[in-house]
């Protein structure tokens, strides 16, 4: 349709992230925007006085594979990446918090670098491509900060919630020229990165939208007798095929029987390698990166597209616990209320079906919730997968409650957050053998009911959501119900008679 597919279609001057065709074209302007969120909210700081005051911040590295001289493939730092959109390792960024400017540092490289790289870009070819006030070389940051007579540097400094680890801080020579605080800067930026401006909700939108058609894909391909890990090569071929995705955001997850119940299935040392049976309940948790905005939907089914009875039970007692906090969530309700209220939901529901007995509060009081759902209702989403924010200054700070303390946050919910939802249901043996042994938690349990899940695996359903003025705004589109589901697979299966 394009006559020219190598212009990105809603080109109006101004620079892009694009791959082809209909990728989404994300214009620079997006982190220009981020850039003055930032500032504004520096600025409105008492304790920054603006003139002389610049945020330095140091992208990601390339990463060897251990001795080699092969990198991983390269992944901007998240931080960076939101200021400055910049693909390439090794670069610096500053923002002046008086005037917004951004200058832009890029590594010098020696000539015969071309050899390797392609003709080398000059300064100018960053400025414009980065829509960035200045480009000059990582070796001349002091002499340039100098020169605008900086007098304080924001560094970021600050230990994510989620991973436990460090931000890097920027170093460079000549560094300690300057007087650097690196406390104002994390808590300042990470709270700008939790509230997603128009621009970037597009961006969420559509690495959302291909990564449901994906995991579509993957569903119409799923048949008993083939390996789990075709799912997840489907899946990324999709992604990147279809939707520019170089990446996917975490290491795909595709459980099928048992392995549904394990929560980060896919690992190296269980790399989605079984053979899928007539039967088993598939657990697929996967999402694609684009521009580095990172989808997590997971799609629970049945492999050979019909629900057994207690396939459905669980299903669907999971499904009312999305549904539920689908229709309740929305800005001033706390995060907890929704992970209690998904909770509550699917204890009923397994209560109504008799595997379970006695007062819903009273099971949710003896952490019973933590057995069959032992991870929090879902986590704030971004850049990262489990993006920053959760646990912040001045919100609450993360429970020790059994039931609770998986929560990767426990805020009030705003407009403008996106989040997952994604309750879920698992038979984990050593769950449930503590369970059982636990005088306050066997006592909610119908043993002989219970028998019969072992080994059944777990059922997760998980959506990206965008909180709105008034509620949700649902970005994930796939099957969803019993019947969707069932529909959705039969149709797939009849396609491929045809
Ligand atoms: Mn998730």
């Amino acid at each position: 349709m394009a006559a020219d597919s190598s212009v990105p279609p809603k080109s109006c001057g101004q620079p892009h992230f694009w791959r082809f065709h209909e990728t989404l074209a994300v214009p620079m302007s997006l982190f220009c925007h981020n850039r003055a969120r930032l500032v504004s909210r520096l600025q409105a700081k008492g304790e920054v006085t603006a003139a002389g005051t610049f945020v330095v911040l140091q992208g990601g590295v390339d990463v060897p594979f251990n001795d080699t001289d092969t990198n991983w493939p390269f992944r901007q730092e998240s931080f960076f990446q939101w200021c400055f959109g910049v693909e390439e390792p090794g670069c610096y960024g500053a923002l002046d918090v008086g005037t917004g400017a951004s200058i832009l540092f890029v590594p010098r490289l020696p000539p015969e670098y071309a050899i390797w790289e392609g003709k080398l870009h000059t300064l100018d070819d960053f400025k414009e491509r980065y829509s960035v006030n200045e480009a000059h070389y990582t070796d001349e940051i002091a002499r340039v900060l100098k020169e605008k007579r900086a007098r304080l540097l924001l560094t970021l400094n600050g230990r994510n919630s989620d991973s436990g680890l460090l931000s890097r801080e920027a170093i460079f020579d000549g560094i300690s020229e300057f007087k650097v605080d690196n406390s104002i800067l994390y808590p300042e930026i990470c709270e700008c990165r939790v509230i997603k401006s128009r621009e970037e909700i597009e961006v969420l939108r559509y690495v959302c939208m291909i990564s449901s058609e994906a995991h579509k894909a993957v569903m119409r391909s799923v048949r008993p007798e083939m390996a789990e890990y075709k799912a997840e090569a489907c899946f990324q071929n999709y992604v990147y095929n279809m939707g520019g995705c170089r990446h996917v955001s975490y290491t795909c997850i595709c459980g099928s029987g048992h392995n549904s119940s394990i929560l980060h299935y896919g690992h190296a040392g269980a790399p989605n390698d079984k053979v899928i049976m007539d039967g088993d309940m598939c657990l697929f948790d996967m999402g694609g990166n684009y521009c580095g905005y990172a989808a997590d939907i997971t799609c629970s089914f049945p492999a050979n597209g019909k629900f057994t009875e207690d396939q459905k039970f669980i299903y669907n007692a999971v499904l009312k616990a999305r549904d539920a906090v689908l229709a309740a969530a929305k800005p001033g309700v706390t995060w907890t209320d929704m992970h209690l209220l998904a909770n509550r939901v699917m204890l009923t529901s397994l209560k109504e079906g008799g595997l379970l007995v006695g007062d819903v509060e009273g099971m949710i009081r003896a952490g019973l919730n933590e057995v069959f759902q032992p991870h929090g209702l879902g986590h704030l989403l971004g850049l990262d997968v489990h993006d920053v924010g959760g646990y912040l200054p001045g919100h609450p700070e993360r429970s020790k409650e059994a039931g609770l303390r998986k929560l990767r946050t426990a805020r009030t919910l705003l407009a403008g957050m996106a989040l997952t939802v994604e309750p879920g249901c698992y038979f984990i043996d050593c769950l449930l053998d503590a369970a059982l042994v636990s005088p306050k938690q066997s006592k909610f349990i119908v043993r002989e009911q219970l028998q019969r899940f072992r080994g059944f695996g777990g059922v997760r359903i998980e959506d990206d959501v965008l909180i709105t003025e008034d509620g949700v705004e649902n970005l994930t589109n796939v099957p969803r119900t019993v019947e969707e589901i069932e529909k959705f697979m039969a149709g797939a299966k009849n396609a491929k008679v045809n």
